[in-house]
């Protein structure tokens, strides 16, 4: 799905602010139909999570229905064109009405959807939209909530917790990324993708435009000085462009080029103008090595989350610039948007200032014994939908289909050969992995995958607080991986917690000196092994988590704490990052 720039034919209007949010813990709001009015509610904050925000007990844990609502102007000058809602996100079910009108819904919570408006709109005059928004997970869904304790491992760990879900972060709720309206012509440029392949210093540039509307016959395509044209057929208009002497994109040097696509009337008149920014590279598993544009990468970098105090899953652009800041700062060059798709911006952020991104689905910790067809078919459109909206970002360099699962569950091969086969299907030009932490020999499915990505927590979970057994344990674990499967090796997972400002000679578990000691370890064994391609610290920050009592609110494995700043390991990363000593 494209993301709504603002160009000579497009308007976009941000509906961030102020909405009225309505939160219905009688689901009753359907009876008796809010959706034609809706009542005066609590004031909320778009974009943000509304957990957080408000002081009662019942809004802090609300995993149900809410409704959300405003006002908005259709400006006179956009009568005749093509109007278009879109949200960033919302969580987790939606149903939105304009003016009393069902648009549709969306299921998923982290991926962006869009309806057309313009026959509901009324223009140069006041337009009501209405959210209707539930947050039940089950065995169904995905992520999955509210699991039965007698399935064992997590979600029994996780039974008790509150919310109750089978993962380790607050299920925040509410519209948490931008609602934007923007318009076009009724002729448009719908949909478009880019691939693009390198030939000495050619920058090859393919790309497939999908048009709405009859009046679009021809599209011009340019990029880097380079010009083509295509022919529409059915909708669609498909052709290469080739940039000589190309900038490529790379985590050093994140060159972008504006393509721009212009449809055409049989006047060679302009209907549509969109813009996007690409990077020329390529992306290789060969070996034990992740090549890009040819040359092996060692990935230094986070698991992250999208979760920032009193705004929890919310878009909050000074969070952002900070929180690439530190990356920059650090010296890390990649991140796992764990556990689910971040936002646009944080992607195009990537883009922009040279990140390799592993994008994650939403199946964080899909309990199979659980899951039912209905599992297999949300998170198979939860991949598509992923694959969608990020599949033209160079920043995007591999897909993770989910993070963890558990040992030994029924029907897992089939279940993600499913999954992976889908992906495959629409993107043959990025590596496909899953997040796993099982022991080599308990993995059944890491041959569908063309790395592995290992989450390994030596001497935290397991040996807690026994350092001297550190190596022993990691050779066991990630060695394993190596001579089961021999595929490169990404660590997406490792570290240890520490209580911001507890300090402790020698280091003991939750002691700042502890996680930096264990991290340090960790990171120089890792260098010693030629199958490791890249260190993947949990977690770039302190965040918060259901309620349970093993979780002092929040998960302390940040290297920086909740507010950004650094904790003791954070200047040990800095110093083992130095490109200097690493260039690349
Ligand atoms: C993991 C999970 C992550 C947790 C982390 C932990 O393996 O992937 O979601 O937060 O461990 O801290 O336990």
């Amino acid at each position: 799905m494209l993301y709504p720039y603002p160009s000579r034919t497009r308007t976009v209007v941000d509906l961030s602010g102020i909405w009225n949010a309505n939160f219905d813990f009688e689901n009753k709001g359907m009876k008796k139909k809010w959706h034609l009015r809706v009542p005066k509610g609590r004031e909320v904050a778009v974009p943000s999570s509304y957990n957080d925000l408000f002081t009662e007990r019942e809004i802090h844990n609300h995993m149900g229905a809410v409704w959300y609502s405003r006002d908005f102007i259709v400006p006179a000058q956009w009568k005749g064109k093509a109007v278009h809602l879109r949200f960033g996100s919302a969580t987790y079910r939606a149903k939105v009405w304009v003016n009393g009108r069902l648009l549709g819904g969306h299921e998923g919570g982290y991926t962006p959807f869009e309806f057309d408006i313009s026959e509901v709109a009324r223009y140069g005059a006041k337009n009501r939209v209405v959210v209707y928004l539930d947050y039940i997970l089950d065995a169904n869904t995905i992520p999955q909530g509210n699991l039965p304790p007698n399935l064992g491992g997590y979600a029994a760990w996780h039974s008790n917790t509150l919310p109750s879900v089978p993962f380790d972060f607050y299920p925040y709720g509410g519209i948490s990324r931008p609602v934007k309206i923007y318009c076009t012509e009724a002729d448009h440029v719908a949909d478009l993708t880019v691939r693009t392949d390198i030939s000495g210093k050619k920058g090859i540039v393919n790309y497939e435009v999908v048009t709405r509307g009859r009046k679009g016959v021809s599209v011009d395509v340019s990029v880097g000085g380079a010009k083509g044209s295509a022919k529409v057929a059915r909708n669609k208009a498909t052709g290469r462009v080739v940039i000589n002497n190309c900038k490529f994109w790379s985590h050093v040097k994140p060159n972008l080029y504006d393509l721009t696509v212009r449809l055409k009337d049989t006047n060679g008149d302009l209907l549509d103008e969109y813009a996007l920014p690409i990077g020329v590279r390529t992306v290789k598993i060969k070996g034990n090595k992740l090549l890009l544009n040819g040359k092996p990468v060692y990935f230094k970098g986070f698991g992250r989350h999208e979760d920032i105090d009193i705004i929890g899953k919310g878009l909050n652009l000074p969070f952002l610039v900070r929180d690439f800041n530190l990356m920059k700062w650090i010296h890390a060059n990649s991140f796992r948007t764990s556990h689910y798709p971040y936002s646009d911006e944080q992607i195009q952020m990537a883009d922009r200032l040279g990140f390799l991104v592993c994008t994650e689905s939403q199946a964080v910790t899909v309990s199979l014994r659980a899951a039912t067809k209905k599992t297999l078919e949300n998170h198979v459109q939860a991949v598509r939908e992923m694959y969608d909206r990020d599949k033209n970002h160079p920043s995007v360099i591999m897909w993770s289909v989910g993070d963890e699962n558990e040992k030994g569950e029924p029907g897992s091969l089939a279940y993600f050969k499913a999954i992976v086969k889908e992906l495959r299907k629409l993107d043959d030009t990025r590596p496909i992995s899953k997040a796993l932490t099982l022991h080599p020999r308990d993995d059944k499915i890491s041959q569908l995958f063309d790395l592995i990505i290992f989450n390994i927590y030596a001497c935290w979970y397991g040996l807690t607080g026994r350092l001297e057994q550190l190596e022993t344990r990691l050779e066991d674990q990630c060695g394993g991986y190596w001579r089961k499967f021999k595929k490169p090796i990404l660590i997406g997972e490792f570290g240890a917690a520490s209580y911001p400002g507890l300090t402790w000679l020698p280091g003991v578990v939750w002691s700042e000196e502890y996680q930096a000691e264990l991290v340090e370890r960790t990171i120089k064994w890792f260098r010693k092994q030629p199958y490791i391609i890249g260190e993947q610290i949990w977690v770039f920050a302190d965040f918060k988590c259901s309620q349970e009592n093993k979780r002092v609110i929040l998960n302390r494995k940040g290297v920086f704490a909740r507010n950004r700043q650094p904790k003791m390991v954070a200047h040990v990363l800095k110093r083992l990052w130095d490109p200097r000593k690493d260039p690349y």
